[in-house]
């Protein structure tokens, strides 16, 4: 099995949390996203999306889409869960990850910025835009965990929440995000980078980090 990512994608980045969670470490390959490595026609191959993660089984097999590869890999090994068998906490878990993954991320990913730029976008207008879009969605995510009470997204278990939201932090970071309007996700965020398997994914952490 081989992960095939970047050690700043933070959609891979979701991907190496969860398999340390499960205490997995596939093997990995890195492509780099800055000189344009996943465009690559045999990575195309492998994902016709050109994203990245995509995990390639021995078999000839590939998954793509990071909530997928997760949710594959926590029904083959079903513990720690990373949904909760209440069905009404599993919708509130899948929204707060949904929220991240299909209407904050994509609005800042990089193949999203490159077109700003080839529209004449300036650098400064660039960046401004992924950090409003970020903004505008860890203000929905605040606001979603109103009512919980930690030490992560819903309750004393990291979830899919929890794989979800600390990834999008350190995009936060890097876009220089003003983060004091989001006391709990940042307390959340340091909860979770107390844990082995949050630190061991962490981009710094990776060979491949620049
Ligand atoms: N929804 C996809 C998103 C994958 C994705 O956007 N990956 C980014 C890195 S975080 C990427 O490969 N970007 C390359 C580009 O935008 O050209 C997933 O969750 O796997």
């Amino acid at each position: 099995m081989i992960l095939h990512g970047y050690f700043r994608s933070s959609a891979a980045w979701r991907v190496r949390i969860a398999f340390a969670l499960k205490h997995l470490e596939p093997a990995s390959v890195s492509h780099n996203l800055r000189t344009g490595a996943h465009l690559d026609p045999a990575y195309a191959a492998l994902n016709p999306q050109k994203l990245v993660p995509a995990l390639e089984f021995a078999d000839g097999h590939v998954l793509t889409q990071s909530l997928a590869i997760i949710g594959w890999l926590d029904r083959l090994v079903p513990e720690p869960a990373f949904l909760p068998a209440d069905s009404l906490q599993r919708a509130k878990v899948e929204a707060f990850a949904l929220t991240i993954a299909c209407d904050t991320h994509p609005l800042q990913n990089l193949k999203v910025l490159n077109r700003l730029r080839a529209a004449g976008w300036s650098e400064v207008q660039v960046r401004g835009w992924a950090a409003e879009v970020i903004s505008d969605g860890l203000s929905t995510c605040e606001a979603l965990l109103r009512d919980e009470t930690g030490p992560y997204c819903f309750g004393a278990a990291p979830t899919l929440a929890d794989i979800c939201l600390v990834p999008q932090i350190g995009n936060a970071r890097r876009f220089k995000v003003d983060l004091t309007p989001y006391p709990k996700l940042v307390a959340i965020d340091a909860a979770c980078a107390e844990l082995p398997a949050f630190v061991a994914a962490q981009p710094d952490r990776q060979p491949d980090a620049a």
